[in-house]
């Protein structure tokens, strides 16, 4: 065992007196402490199988050593995670990158380390050795018909994994699109697209999700298929009751209102989830909340106030993945401030005076409506979310006690120097 129980509570011992200041001090300046406790401890976010190793850029890849070479190594990572801060009770696994070989043993593994499988994830943005066909002008949207069956199958084949791990939910992402005017015909591809899509979704069981995920560009750069929310949105309806869009935080062009889009989506019962990162330019898939916290914040704020109305349960709900990739981080650091951030903007949300903001909103109060939103902003209500980990087993200061118990050192000794996951 990396970190074993009383590591945590050693850790835990030194930092409690200052972390009970810090509480007590919270407790007697807001409201409705016990409840947002509660809340942060039920709230769990997938981690991506595929976001453990160190991502590349189409000019390098420099590995950080100790990285996951198998679908086992992944689930002790985060597994590693879920130890430290009791929120990643969850893995998003990707085929054919996780091809699980033995199912009873991965699942029996994931039930030892609390985890359980959130969304798969199908590729045919890519081609695999021995693939049959090209997906180098798409995959559902292709003109060839047995192209676009060959990545319905392919989809199909990624639900029966699924369903043997126990898994209730896919993402299909598709980099279809083309990169110069005249290439499609953008009716032609949004229908065969639809057909494909069609024929996986009625490969869903019943109590399963589709995730439809769009995307603005990249690796298309003059047209994609699933673009843009209402892409997504038109697929989805057509689909049916199961299929939900799905909202990647750095799948939109510059300064769109991502937190607009999915008070939309959600009062139409089409939210399915979101793949959280940030980012400056585009698809950076950044940590989360390191560019933007305050548009991470006021997404939350538009989910807690539209669940709340629907009467959805805030944990169980809706797909809550993280989608990031990194270059310069430990990942697993990285993974670490993501989980972090994205429970500090669930936190600062719940604290929002949603009854006074709807008296402002009324009443045309706008300067009372920006302050309302502020002041829950910019409370610290770091000490919540740790009274949370805390509560639930986990460290109050996951990524200092990931560095004091040299969690990567340990790895690397396990794992060794060069080692490559899987992934993008
Ligand atoms: C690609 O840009 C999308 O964000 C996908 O969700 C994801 O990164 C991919 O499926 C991972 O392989
Ligand atoms: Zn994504
Ligand atoms: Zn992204
Ligand atoms: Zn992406």
């Amino acid at each position: 065992m990396i970190i074993s129980q009383s590591q945590i509570d050693a850790h835990n011992e030194k930092g409690l007196a200052a972390h009970r200041k810090r509480l007590e001090f919270l407790t007697s300046e807001i409201e409705g402490v016990e409840d947002i406790i509660n809340k942060l401890i039920d709230f769990q976010i997938a981690i991506p199988s595929w976001a453990l190793g160190s991502g590349g850029t189409r000019f390098g890849r420099f590995s950080g050593g100790g990285e996951p070479s198998c679908l086992e190594e992944k689930l002790e990572d985060i597994g590693l995670l879920h130890r430290l801060n009791r929120s990643s009770g969850a893995i998003s696994l990707h085929i054919p990158w996780d091809i699980p070989r033995d199912p009873q043993a991965i699942k029996n593994l994931a039930a030892d380390l609390g985890l359980r499988f959130d969304a798969m994830n199908s590729n045919t943005f890519q081609d695999q050795e021995g693939q049959a066909l090209s997906y180098k002008f798409g995959s559902m949207q292709h003109v060839d018909k047995a192209v676009r069956r060959q990545a319905i199958e392919h989809n199909i084949e990624v639900i029966n994994y699924g369903i043997e791990l126990g898994s209730k939910s896919l993402t299909v992402w598709l980099a279809d699109g083309s990169c110069f005017p005249g290439q499609l015909n953008f009716r032609r591809a949004f229908n065969n697209t639809l057909e494909c899509l069609q024929e996986v979704y009625k490969a869903l069981p019943d109590d399963w999700k589709m995730f439809v995920e769009y995307k603005a560009y990249e690796p298309n750069f003059y047209s994609t298929t699933v673009g843009d929310w209402g892409q997504s949105f038109l697929y989805a309806s057509k689909l049916g009751d199961k299929a939900y869009t799905l909202v990647d935080l750095g799948h939109h062009l510059p300064n769109a209102n991502i937190e607009q889009i999915v008070a939309l989506l959600l009062s139409e019962g089409k939210l399915g989830g979101f793949h959280f990162n940030d980012s400056k330019y585009g698809d950076d898939d950044l940590t989360v909340g390191s560019i933007k916290p305050y548009q991470l914040f006021l997404i939350f704020n538009e989910l807690v106030e539209g669940m709340d109305a629907r009467g959805m349960n805030h944990a169980t709900d809706l797909g809550w993945m993280i989608d990031a990739s990194h270059n310069v981080k430990d990942p697993l650091e990285d993974l670490l401030q993501s989980v972090e951030a994205i429970k500090l903007a669930y936190a600062q949300a719940l604290l929002v005076d949603t009854k006074a903001l709807n008296e402002a909103q009324m009443s045309n109060d706008v300067a009372a409506a920006q302050e309302i939103l502020q002041h829950a902003f910019r409370t610290d209500l770091r000490p919540l979310v740790a009274e949370a980990r805390l509560r639930a087993g986990g460290a109050l200061q996951p990524l200092q006690l990931f560095r004091d118990a040299k969690v990567r050192q340990q790895l690397i000794g396990k794992r060794g120097e060069k080692t490559v996951a899987t992934g993008l």
